[in-house]
């Protein structure tokens, strides 16, 4: 199942770049650009063409319908948001509880995309008796090397990488007073990382935090640890920057952060992306925040080994944000009703698609092409062309499509295809476009797999 507006996730690989090849193509004068961000690639797919990894946050019980087919088609990566936590997978010593886990790992091998394992080590959401146990520091030690050595061991082989341990600093740059640190000191992280790396030697293995995203003490303290840890041989693979932003504020020193942890041997990944807002949203507050979500790809995206991009929930009514900080919301890429907000576009943008029309310029025509709907095997396009400081008297349009799409009706035009070439020429009566005025025909199609959206040229 899909919905209208989310290509196939199933497209081969190679037609998905050919496709995304296509939709890159420029045009000479008298052009056009198309538009129609509901058929762009999917953001899984101009990730890839980046070489980058671009993951949501899910919960597995709501992985079908809407959820299930955006969680599925957008994204390349699944991160449980809270299904891998110890407090869910062992809520009474001994009894373990994998179901969500594993439904989320099923989910995620049938879609064809990564599992990042969150979280091994942390301070919150661990279960009641672990809390509330008066341990030793032997025996607190022994429990988090069986905890680590079962849980990593359990999903051997499925997991691209894990977060070992999460949330290790204070804002100064000093060791978090966990139960973990007040019984084992900072030695505990060392060995979360060994005993990982033995229960999976090929899972990248991360050190996860928030406000480390933009150079300060927090960040600096993190990255005197990794540095240390690789001078130690220390099995660490990567480090994750939370994310968890506010409107207007991604830091300035974020790219330039991301490289220096590059510079040290380990990826990077921005682990649980989002942008917070005081409600209600307004456009304005919604332009900002799309600002915000390319401004922050865009810094992944420069960086080679900043590998993935994964946003903490993809929809507003999926997000931890309201029920933490009240007032404040709309913090993810879709609204509460799953359509795509302009934080949507603005990720798609820094990947390089989300193309958006540039308005007619004085002595132009513009021609803009869309999909305004689209079902399993069909789709419904329009063609405006626009002119302004100029007019047409007689036109023709044309396009190549990049997936194998058919034309099988046509109106306002008469339209003929010929192999991937569509050329469309006016109806008697509409040959005229005044200067300031348009003219619109549309067409059905078919498509399979993706239906990107192409570029048309006016002649
Ligand atoms: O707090 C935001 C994130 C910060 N970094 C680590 C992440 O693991 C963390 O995720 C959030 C989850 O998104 C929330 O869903 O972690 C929260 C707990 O610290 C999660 O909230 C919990 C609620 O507190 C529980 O009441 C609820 O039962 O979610 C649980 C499951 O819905």
């Amino acid at each position: 199942m899909r919905t209208s507006t989310t290509p196939s996730a199933r497209t081969p690989f190679a037609t998905r770049l050919a496709a995304l090849a296509a939709g890159a193509a420029t045009t000479l004068a008298l052009l056009a650009a198309g538009t129609a961000h509901a058929a762009d690639p999917p953001l899984r797919d101009l990730g890839a063409a980046k070489g980058k990894v671009i993951g949501t946050a899910v919960t597995g019980s709501k992985l079908t319908g809407t959820y299930g087919d955006i969680a599925g088609s957008q994204f390349s990566s699944l991160t449980p948001g809270n299904a891998m936590k110890w407090g869910s997978v062992e809520p009474t010593q001994g009894s373990f509880d994998w179901t969500e886990a594993d439904q989320i790992v099923a989910f995620a091998q049938a879609h064809n995309q990564q599992v990042r394992g969150h979280t091994l080590v942390w301070h919150n959401q661990n279960p009641n008796w672990l809390t509330n146990g008066n341990w030793t520091s032997a025996q607190l030690s022994t429990l988090l090397q069986n905890h680590i050595s079962t849980e990593v061991g359990r999903y051997k082989g499925k997991i691209a990488a894990w977060d070992v341990v999460n949330e290790a600093f204070d804002e100064d740059g000093t060791y978090r007073p966990t139960l973990w640190y007040n019984s084992l000191g900072s030695g505990y992280i060392a060995n979360a990382f060994t005993w990982a790396h033995a229960a999976d030697p090929n899972a990248k293995l991360y050190i996860n935090d928030y406000n480390v995203e933009g150079v300060n003490a927090k960040s600096n303290a993190l990255y005197n640890l990794v540095k240390s840890l690789k001078q130690q041989g220390v099995p660490i693979d990567g480090v994750g920057l939370q994310a968890h932003l506010v409107l207007g504020q991604v830091p300035s020193t974020l790219q330039q952060n991301i490289q220096r942890f590059a510079d040290l041997g380990v990826d990077v990944a921005i682990t649980e992306l989002d942008i917070r807002m005081a409600l209600p949203a307004d456009s304005a507050k919604l332009t900002q925040q799309a600002a915000d979500f390319k401004s922050v790809v865009a810094a992944c995206a420069a960086v080679t080994r900043c590998v993935n991009v994964t946003v903490w929930g993809f929809a507003d009514s999926d997000s931890w944000v309201p029920g933490t900080f009240p007032g404040y919301g709309a913090a993810t890429p879709y609204d509460d009703n799953y359509s795509p907000k302009p934080a949507y576009h603005g990720i798609a943008e820094a990947l390089g698609g989300g193309s958006t029309t540039p308005p007619p310029t004085n002595g132009a025509c513009t021609a803009t092409y869309s999909v305004t709907s689209q079902w399993n095997t069909g789709f419904t396009g329009q063609v405006k062309i626009s002119c302004a400081g100029a007019s047409l008297s007689g036109w023709r349009a044309s396009w190549t499509f990049g997936a194998g799409q058919q034309i099988t009706q046509a109106w306002n035009a008469d339209c003929t295809q010929s192999g991937a070439t569509v050329t469309c020429a006016n109806a008697p009566y509409n040959g005229t476009v005044p200067d300031g005025g348009s003219v619109t025909f549309g067409f059905n199609g078919s498509w399979n797999g993706s239906n990107p959206v192409p570029l048309v040229t006016l002649g």
